[in-house]
Formats: structure tokens, sequence, C-alpha cells
């Protein structure tokens, strides 16, 4: 069994060593063995102070996230009272902070008297993202050692902070600059300590001053909480432990922190939220390429077509400071690209995410030209040109013959086959899908398409350059919309039919955003554009033809040049930032109706929901089977973050699971009868619903590393 905690005396200073890679979590092993070598140090009448510090160049990343799903999380020693007793103890503590300090790792070091961190260091309390909130005294000590506002604001959005800022803040007392090891400066920093008879700092004996505090100060931040992430509960409970830390004597602020915890740490958006994390990192998992594939050098960029996308494409790049060339054979078209460019940098500087100086560092690295001579150095060419085939197989003829041997190519196309567009060149294997998802530079979902020949080092290779560019990068095979859209078309057309139906726009999405969703399917068709679906439905008309109701109310939409946002006209009438209904929605659907010989009627909530999601749970059981994603958290990825499904129901395989397989399986038998032959064409349960809900297994049960279909 691996040390993971190391004990050893520098004269008068007793140093503690957490050693459990990779984060240092605080394992039930970890908190035994820092009860124990604070015992021994407490009790060496020779030592008089202490140094926790990270023997693997990181604090800690705090609990064990895998101890809260195995219930080893409440094995002794508890975390919250071996921090209670270090903040009793009668010696000295110093905690040595580099690299992460996060979670439990930042509460341990808050419950020492004083802190001393590496410049580079960052902490943070990023509980809330786990569905908890910090459970080991976190809400009642930062509030003393910062403010309530600084602490209510890290605890709440997770975000974690330099150690200059903590410096600012009041909860680091000293940053160590030098290049000299830190665990010497934090011994000597001891010394000097006890030399200067430096008081014993326990929160359990500050004051929170809360007088700068404004009056409604905790109901402000409540009701900003619920309005940018509706439904999520552990930004409430952060809210009601940090109000409890100004409100409450120390050790009944504690104990409200822990009722708090222990309300959260068991509920299903907990949960959720966990499994998106895990999800993160199995995503990174990709079967046929091993970990040690060794990537290509990305150090020059093209991106061919300055549209919406193309330049949106560019920035990620320039952003991280990767020089990029951006192509348009169009002047016109490359200027007005490098308009929106300079655009999108004018409103974050003018929102002050950014200063112009960085603006110009990143506009730096752009070249914008019209000659593909230009771009036949570039190490990753990404083609964000017209959605149409043959356009696209045209540009990749010319990337055959202009870039260099070993230069990757990639389409970000939406939905057409990467392997007929690898099949126009005499390299397949160097050509890949960077799936981007609009707004290109906002989004941080990349679908990685695998085409049949893509290299195992290109995947890798993308990955690594998703990742540099701040993407989280999904692999998926190919078939018509990869993962997210053809789960999204289901789900889409399930909308579209029950407006035939009797539904209303309004009501649609209503249903849809107080399940969580971020839009309602309607209001998401007229921000993305009802011509982009109708492009999308034609490119897949052999496959919905047997439906002549299918897209009817998008398509007589498009045929009026009512395109939803950019046109100011489409499931709902905008004026400005007023929304309204559209009465026409209303019109085409009855006349549809009768056209199509489709009863009105009132349909219930619970049936609009089912019809969404069911079917897109299916469409994800057929997408595992045809082995098109690797494993279901794949798609829950996908689905939270591209299409604003609620982390907090942890997408929707992960909801399917929680919801019961029989039920969803039940509800697709029930549509597929009930709804006639519309019922019959559309809701057939995938084998492999059928076959888990037969085995008793979930979705969870069947995440495998089998191979991304190669056809
Ligand atoms: N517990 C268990 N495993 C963890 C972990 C953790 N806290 N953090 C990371 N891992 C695993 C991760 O799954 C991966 O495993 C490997 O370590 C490398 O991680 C009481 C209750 C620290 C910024 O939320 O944010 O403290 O895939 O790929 O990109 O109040 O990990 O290799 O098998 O992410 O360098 C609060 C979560 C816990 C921090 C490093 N702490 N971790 O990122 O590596 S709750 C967190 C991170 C808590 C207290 C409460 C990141 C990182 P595998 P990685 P990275």
């Amino acid at each position: 069994m691996r040390d993971v905690m190391h004990y050893s005396v520098a004269g008068d200073i007793a140093v503690f060593g957490i050693d459990n890679p990779p984060v240092n979590g605080l394992s039930q092993a970890v908190r035994a063995g820092l009860q124990a070598a604070f015992q021994r140090a407490l009790e060496d009448t020779t030592v008089d102070a202490i140094v926790i510090h990270s023997c693997t160049g990181s604090f800690s990343a705090g609990a064990d996230i895998a101890e809260f799903a195995s219930g080893n999380f409440n094995t002794q020693p508890e975390l919250p009272a071996l921090l209670e007793a270090i903040e009793a103890s009668p010696k000295l503590v110093i905690a040595a902070i580099d690299g992460m300090a996060l979670g439990g790792g930042l509460e341990l070091a808050l419950a020492c008297d004083y802190r001393i961190a590496a410049s580079a260091a960052k902490l943070g309390l990023p509980e809330v993202s786990l569905g908890i909130l910090p459970g080991a005294g976190g809400t009642q000590r930062l509030p003393r050692l910062a403010d309530p506002a600084t602490a209510l604001e890290m605890i709440v959005s997770g975000r974690p902070v330099t150690a200059q800022a903590a410096s600012e803040a009041g909860f680091v007392d000293r940053l160590h600059t030098a290049d000299t090891p830190l665990l010497d400066a934090a011994v000597s920093y001891a010394r000097e300590l006890l030399a200067a008879n430096a008081p014993r700092l326990s929160c359990s004996e500050m004051l929170i001053d809360t007088a700068a505090l404004p009056a409604d100060f905790f109901t402000d931040r409540r009701l900003e909480a619920a309005r940018r992430q509706r439904g999520f509960q552990a930004p409430q409970r952060c809210i009601d432990a940090v109000e409890a830390a100004c409100t409450l004597p120390f050790a009944d602020g504690l104990a409200r922190e822990r009722a708090l915890f222990a309300q959260c740490v068991t509920s299903p958006q907990a949960r959720a939220q966990q499994h998106v994390f895990f999800a993160e990192r199995a995503a990174a998992r990709i079967p046929g390429v091993g970990a040690d594939t060794p990537p290509r050098d990305i150090a020059r960029v093209a991106v061919i077509g300055a549209g919406t996308m193309g330049g949106g494409i560019a920035m990620n790049f320039i952003n991280a400071g990767i020089p990029t060339v951006l192509l348009d054979l169009s002047e016109e078209s490359l200027q007005r690209g490098l308009d929106a460019i300079r655009n999108n940098y004018a409103i974050s500087v003018s929102k002050g995410r950014l200063d112009a100086s960085r603006v110009e560092q990143c506009l730096g690295l752009l070249q914008a030209t019209t000659q593909y001579a230009d771009i036949a150095d570039a190490d990753l060419v990404i083609e964000a040109v017209f959605e149409r085939l043959d356009i696209k197989q045209n540009v990749f003829r010319t990337l055959d013959e202009v870039c260099k041997p070993g230069a990757i190519l990639a389409s970000n196309t939406s939905t057409l086959d990467l392997d007929a567009i690898a099949a126009v060149t005499s390299r397949p294997q160097d050509v890949i899908g960077l799936h981007f998802f609009s707004p290109a530079n906002v989004m941080r979902l990349l679908e990685v398409v695998r085409g049949a020949r893509t290299a195992p080092d290109v995947i890798a290779s993308a990955q690594k350059v998703a990742r540099r560019i701040g993407k989280l990068p999904v692999v998926v095979g190919v078939c018509f919309g990869f993962v997210g859209n053809r789960m999204l078309e289901p789900y889409g057309r399930e909308a579209m039919r029950m407006l035939l139906e009797g539904a209303s726009p309004a009501q649609i999405d209503r249903v849809l955003t107080d399940f969580g969703l971020a839009m309602g399917l309607c209001s998401m068709s007229d921000l993305a554009g009802i011509d982009v679906s109708y492009l999308t439905r034609q490119g897949n008309r052999a496959a919905i033809a047997h439906d002549p109701g299918y897209g009817f109310i998008g398509d007589r939409l498009y045929e009026k040049g009512h395109y939803g946002q950019k046109t100011g006209q489409g499931f709902y009438l905008y004026a400005g930032r007023q929304r309204s209904e559209n009465p026409e929605v209303e019109e085409i659907a009855a006349t549809a109706a009768a056209e199509l010989g489709i009863a009105r009627r009132e349909i219930s909530e619970e049936e609009i929901l089912e019809r969404c999601l069911f079917p897109l749970v299916n469409e994800g059981a057929r997408i595992l089977e045809e082995g098109i994603a690797c494993r279901a958290s794949d798609c829950d990825l996908i689905y939270v973050n591209g299409y604003g499904f609620p982390a907090w129901r942890g997408g929707p395989m992960h909801y399917a699971d929680e919801t019961g397989l029989d039920v969803i399986l039940a509800g697709m038998q029930h549509y597929r009868d009930q709804l006639g032959e519309y019922g019959a064409m559309w809701f057939e349960p995938a084998p492999l619903l059928e076959r888990l809900v037969a085995e008793g297994g979930t979705f969870r049960d069947f995440d495998r590393g089998a191979e991304i279909d190669k056809r």
C-alpha cells in the first residue's frame, strides 16, 4: 500500500508531505495519514510548528470524489472533524500551497494558521460544480479570512483564483515568488513566525464584518443564481451556508454547513453533476488510440472560409497563441469575416473581458489571404465552407494538392459524410472532422469525427489541440448528424409534430425550459435559423420522405422567408428584444392538420416532455449499438455542452438511467401504439434499449470502450 503521507522533522519543524497522485485527493488513507502525523507532531516536544505540503507538485484537489458514490467519504477520520482538530492545534500549522488547492484541499489550508503559496498556485472551492457545497468548513472559514462577498463569489461560481488574488483577499499570508523550493521557504516562514511569536489564527475566534454588505445581499444572490442556473439547487445551498457564517456563531455555522452538505451529497443533482465530471475524463479514452499515441505538432493553423463559423474557429486558435491563416477566395467575404472577428473582440473589450492590448496580440497572429499557397505550411487546416458535399470535396481536392505532407485536414461539417470528403484526397488517414458549435469561439463542445481511415495519431492530435484551445473534445463516428445533431433530430421532429397536433410553440418551449433546457426547441430553431434546419432536412430527405408532415411548419416558414430571429419572424415574432407568439404558426398547423388528416387536441405537458425526451434517448441507444459513440456518457457530454441540457440532470442517457430504462421503453411502446401510423413510423424502441431492460441493465453498465464504427 502506497505511503500517502510522509513525516519528517527539520529542527523544530514537523513536515507533512501529502503523496497521493495524481491530484492528492483527500482519500480515507490520506485523512488517516494526516491524523497520525498530526498526533505524532503534537506529542513530539521538540516540534514547535508544522508545515503541510505536497509531494506531487500540487497541494490537493480536495476530497476523493469517487468516495461519494462508494460511501467512503464519511469513513473515519472525517475531514470536517480532522480540520477542526488542526485548527485547534496548540502548535502553529502552516500550509505550503503549490499547484492547486481545491475543495477540501483549500479547506485544509484554511484550517491552518498561515498559508504560503507559490505565485502560480490556484485556490478554489469548486464543490458547487459537483452539485454540493464545501463540506469541511470552507463556507465558514473563507468569509472570515477573506470577506463574505469574495467568499460567496468563489463558492457559488466554483471558479479558482490566483495566489495573488488570494493574497489580496486575505487568505494567503505570503507569496513565494522565488525559484527556490516552496518547502524550504515554508520551513523558513514557520521559523520566522515562531521567532516573532506570531499568534495562532483560528477562524473560530474571528468575527465577520457584514456592515459593508448591501441590505438584500443574500436575497439578490439567490435570485441571480436562480436566473443563471434554473433549477440547480447547489448554488442556493452554498448561499444558505455563507449566510449562516454571517449570522450564526462559528460552531453553529459549521453544523449548518454539515446539514446542508448532507442534504446535497446524496441528491440526484449531485449524482448527475459528478457523472458529468467523470464523463469528461472518460471521453479522453478512445478505443484504438493509446494514451501514449504521439500527437503531431501543431504550430500553424489555417481556416478555409471566412464566414461566421470560419471566423469563430480562427479566433479560438489566435486566442491560444497559435498563428493562423484565414483564407477565403472572395476578398469581400474575407474582409467581412475579419470585420466580424474584430467586432467580436470589440464586444469582449466593451464588456471588460479583454483589454485592447490582448486583442492586438491575438490579431497579430492572424493572417488573411485569398491564396491557397499561403496555407501550404499549415500543420492543421480546418475547412469551414458551405455545408454542401460537392463544395467541400472541391476544397479538399485543393488542400490535397497544396498542403504539406503530414498536415491534418479537418472539416467543420455538421452532418455530411466525412469518409466521402476524405475519399477525394490521397491522404484519408490525415482527414478528420472537427465539428465546432456556433458560436465557435464560445461553445466549449467539439465533436471530433473519426473517419473510417483517420489515423490514431491524427485523433490524438485533434484531442490535444482541442484542449489547448479550451474545447471539450468528444470523439464520434460517421453518420448523418454524428451524435449531437442526430440525437437532436427526433427531439425536434416530435416538437414540430406536436405543433400540428395542437400544441403551441410557447407551450412546448415552456415544458422544455421548465425541465431545465436552456432553450425550448422552437426558440432554439429561431435562434439557429429556420433556414439552417430546412437545409439540414433537405440533406436527409430520403430518411424522412415517408412522413408527409415531417418539418411541415418549418418548410412553410422557410418558403415565406421567415427564418426566425434573423428575419424577425419564425415560430415567434421578434421586435427588438421583444418576442411574441406568431399567429401564422397556428394557421399553418391547422391547415396542415386538415390536409394530413391529423386530429388536433390538447396535449399534456407530460406527453410533450416524454415525446421529446424518450426518442432522444432512444436515438442515443441506436448510436451506441452502432458504435458511433464509445459510451453513453459521451452522448451526455455532447448534450450538456452543445445543446443546453442541464448538467444537474447529467445528460439524456444519465437522465434515462435515473428515470428507469423500463419507463423509457414503456413510453416508446405506448406512443408507438397510441399514435397510429405515425407512432409505428417513429417510436420503435432501439434493440439495445429493449436488451438493457430485459437484462435489468443501465446505460452506465453498458458504457464500453468499443471501437467507434469504422464501417
Ligand atoms: N477526486 C477523485 N479523483 C479526482 C479528483 C478528485 N477530487 N480530481 C481529479 N481526479 C482524477 C480525475 O478523475 C482523473 O482520473 C485524474 O484525477 C486526473 O484528473 C470536503 C467535498 C484538479 C483541476 O472538484 O478539477 O473537496 O481519468 O484529468 O486536467 O468540501 O482534476 O485519470 O482516472 O482532471 O490536470 C472538490 C476536481 C472535491 C476538483 C486537475 N474538488 N478535479 O485537472 O487532471 S469535493 C474538485 C479537478 C470536496 C470538500 C468537498 C481537476 C484538476 P483519470 P484530470 P487535470
